[in-house]
Order: C-alpha cells, then sequence, then structure tokens
C-alpha cells in the first residue's frame, strides 16, 4: 500500500482517507493529489494561462537574480542552498545558473521524500548546470535540516517556493515556519514564495481554469481511491467547486457529491455515505498580504530583510533572516 511521508509522520493512503471521509465534515489531505497521474496534471496546471503563480515566480527570479546572489553573498563567501520541494527546478535553475555563472562557492542540496523527483532533478541540473555542486537530499524536510545542522561548517538559505506554504492551515503554515526557524542559526535565511491577496476573479479562474484540468487534477483524487482503495466513486456524481474568501485570503476546493449515495472502498471494508450538495474539502490556498506575512515572520523568531515582487505584485519571494 502507498506510503508518503508528511513533516514526520507517515500516513497510508488507506489510513488518510479513512480518517479524513469518516469526519463529520469530509475532508482529505491535499498530498493524495500527487501520484503520478496527479503530478503529471500539475505540471500541466502550472503551464496554464489561468495559473498565474508560475510565471510570477519565475519573473522575480530573472529580475532579481543578481540581487538575491548580492544579498547571500555580502555576509558570506560560502553557504549551502537548500531547496525543499524543489518540484521540476524550473524557477530555481534560474538561480543556480546565475549563481554559478558568477563562480558563486556554494552547494545545492535538494530535498524531497521522493526518489524519483530527486533523480530527475539531479540528471536535469547536471545537464544544464554540469558545474554545480548538487547533493540530493532524500529524505523529509525537518531530518534534513537535522542532518545539514549535524556537519554543516557554513550558512544556510532555506528556499520553499512556489506558494507552497499556502497549501497549509495558517495555524500549521505558522508551526512549520517555527520549526524551521528554530533550526537555523544566527545569519541563515529562509527564502518563502507567498501568493498574494488580489482580484477574487483572477483568483477562482487559477483554481477553475476554462480547460478544466484543475477539475481534472482534483477528480483525479476519487480515481486514485478507486485504484488504489478498490472503491467505486463515479466522477460524475462529484462536482469540483473552488471558493475564494477576500476577507481571509483563504482558497478553498471542494468536491461536492451531486446526490445522495454510498461509495465502497473495499480494501478497507469501509463504506461512505453523502449526503446530496455535501462537500469534501480538498485543498487549502491560502493567499497572503504584507501584514500576515511580517506576523509569520516575527512569531518565527525571523526578520523580513526583502521582499521581492513580480511586476504586478502578484507574487512575492521573501527573504526572511535569523
Ligand atoms: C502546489 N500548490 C502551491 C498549488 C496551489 O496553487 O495551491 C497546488 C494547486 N492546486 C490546484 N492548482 C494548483
Amino acid at each position: 500500500m502507498t506510503t508518503t511521508t508528511t513533516e514526520n509522520i507517515s500516513f497510508s493512503v488507506a489510513d488518510a482517507v479513512k480518517d479524513g471521509l469518516s469526519k463529520k465534515e469530509k475532508t482529505l489531505p491535499s498530498w493524495l493529489f500527487y501520484d503520478a497521474e496527479g503530478d503529471r496534471l500539475f505540471q500541466k496546471i502550472m503551464n496554464m494561462p489561468e495559473y498565474y503563480l508560475t510565471n510570477c515566480e519565475y519573473d522575480i527570479f530573472q529580475k532579481y537574480k543578481n540581487d538575491i546572489l548580492n544579498l547571500i553573498t555580502k555576509e558570506t563567501n560560502k553557504f549551502s542552498l537548500i531547496e525543499f520541494g524543489a518540484g521540476d527546478g524550473l524557477k530555481t535553475e534560474i538561480l543556480l545558473k546565475h549563481f554559478v555563472e558568477n563562480d558563486t562557492n556554494f552547494s545545492y542540496k535538494p530535498v524531497d521524500i521522493s526518489e524519483n523527483v530527486i533523480q530527475l532533478l539531479q540528471n536535469r541540473m547536471q545537464k544544464s548546470i554540469p558545474d554545480l555542486d548538487i547533493t540530493p537530499i532524500n529524505k523529509e524536510y525537518f531530518s534534513a535540516l537535522d542532518e545539514f545542522n549535524e556537519a554543516r561548517t557554513n550558512p544556510c538559505i532555506v528556499l520553499f517556493m512556489g506558494g507552497n506554504i499556502g497549501n497549509f492551515e495558517m495555524e500549521d503554515a505558522q508551526s512549520f515556519v517555527n520549526k524551521i526557524a528554530a533550526k537555523l542559526r544566527t545569519g541563515d535565511r529562509f527564502i518563502l514564495g507567498f501568493d498574494l491577496k488580489k482580484d477574487p476573479q483572477m483568483i477562482l479562474d487559477a483554481y477553475n481554469d476554462a480547460g478544466g484540468i484543475t477539475r481534472q487534477f482534483n477528480m483525479n483524487l476519487l480515481k486514485r481511491m478507486n485504484n488504489e482503495l478498490n472503491a467505486d466513486f463515479d466522477s460524475s456524481a462529484f462536482k469540483h467547486f473552488p471558493t475564494y474568501d477576500p476577507q481571509t485570503g483563504t482558497t478553498k476546493s471542494f468536491l461536492i457529491s451531486q446526490k445522495k449515495q454510498e461509495v465502497n472502498l473495499n480494501a478497507i471494508d469501509t463504506i461512505i455515505s453523502f449526503d446530496k450538495w455535501e462537500p469534501i474539502h480538498v485543498e487549502i490556498s491560502q493567499k497572503f498580504d504584507s501584514e500576515m506575512i511580517n506576523e509569520m515572520a516575527t512569531k518565527a523568531g525571523l526578520s523580513v530583510e526583502k521582499y521581492f515582487y513580480d511586476d504586478q505584485e502578484y507574487f512575492t519571494d521573501v527573504v526572511m533572516r535569523k
């Protein structure tokens, strides 16, 4: 049975599904999106015209790669760049190339719990930046930092891009940042990507694209449960429904049962009943403003050193310093 590690807890798909669908307000954890088909669909999402996040962060790195390098190297001439959840590395590659071209003394340590992702990333970087000093770490984030701390001789910069921090509930995002900050040493930095509050329609369109790719991405959860738990979800009986609350900045995605129905999860001897119009909450994608970001940094004992924005100020990469 598939097991995925998030933070320091291991969940099997069976446990996560059973736990989430037995709650009064049904929910599924968003890590469940990312099986092979989910990874493929997420790549498509990142290339959709509505999904502005990818281009914004790409533009920020293109425009400010030298400012980022100067900020880091004004204090140290040797450092480690530790990236959490690097994905395909397309955006990080901009920074890495620039650093290498400028003879920067650094090593790149991408961290991912998926061995496959790490291998693909290493192949890509070795091809496109042959001089890059790269040491992938196939671990969850906190143990990767612990391992690094045991043997380190130089400062580190931790990168967590793509707006991934928005996929945590706010409280969990804060405790995630607190935990990372606690493992950093004075002078280390944490660079975080935050998607910002903006025209609500634009946000809704990013999670409900005209081509229906995000719908497929969400529906793939049902397919995954059918495949891995021998369940009998009928996708046509569910509706993809994203919402955005402009006051809190919270985007939520739901799969909504369009009829009263029972679903059999045969592999785990479980029957789940749905009322007509009952939702399953499948994802949170929090949008931020600078007040929220400053508060998060302060609570974690970090100081905000610099905000880098794209031209339209849709997205920001924030450098925080311990
Ligand atoms: C990975 N994460 C930042 C994406 C987001 O925007 O919340 C996941 C996603 N879900 C639907 N579209 C993209």
